[in-house]
């Protein structure tokens, strides 16, 4: 068994959990932060048998789409104040950020 933790864009979320539930599959969600944009993201946790994980990453990979974010980071600036100013930089947001990992043991009590 393996478990996806797959971190996702928010406006992607709702379809694909329930492309995911159609398809058979069991969701978690989460609703995570990132930390470079510190903007909300949404992390699934999905619990897959082995023979599950190739149709699993099928379906986020049709659902979620990568889109361009304007973040706004802190920049020094030159000067005698030292103070920082927001600088604004585009960032193309994936998709999807997935991890698969091993499963060592499954329990439902
Ligand atoms: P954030 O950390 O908010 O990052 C959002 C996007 O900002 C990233 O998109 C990337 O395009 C850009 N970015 C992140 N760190 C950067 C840096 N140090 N310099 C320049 N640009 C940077 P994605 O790579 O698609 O990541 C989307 C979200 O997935 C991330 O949101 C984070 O929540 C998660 N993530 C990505 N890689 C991860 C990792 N290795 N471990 C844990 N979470 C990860």
């Amino acid at each position: 068994m393996k478990l996806i933790i797959a971190i996702i864009q928010d406006e992607d979320a709702s379809r694909l959990i329930n492309e995911l539930m159609t398809e058979g599959y069991r969701v978690t969600k989460l609703a995570t932060t990132g930390g470079f944009l510190r903007a909300g993201n949404t992390t699934l946790l999905v619990g897959v048998e082995d023979d599950k994980l190739e149709k699993a990453m099928e379906v986020i990979e049709k659902v979620c789409k990568s889109r361009k974010q304007i973040a706004s980071t802190p920049a020094p600036i030159s000067g005698t104040t030292g103070m920082y100013v927001p600088f604004p930089v585009e960032v193309t947001v994936g998709g999807a950020t997935i991890f698969v990992l091993d499963v060592e043991q499954f329990t439902k009590i």
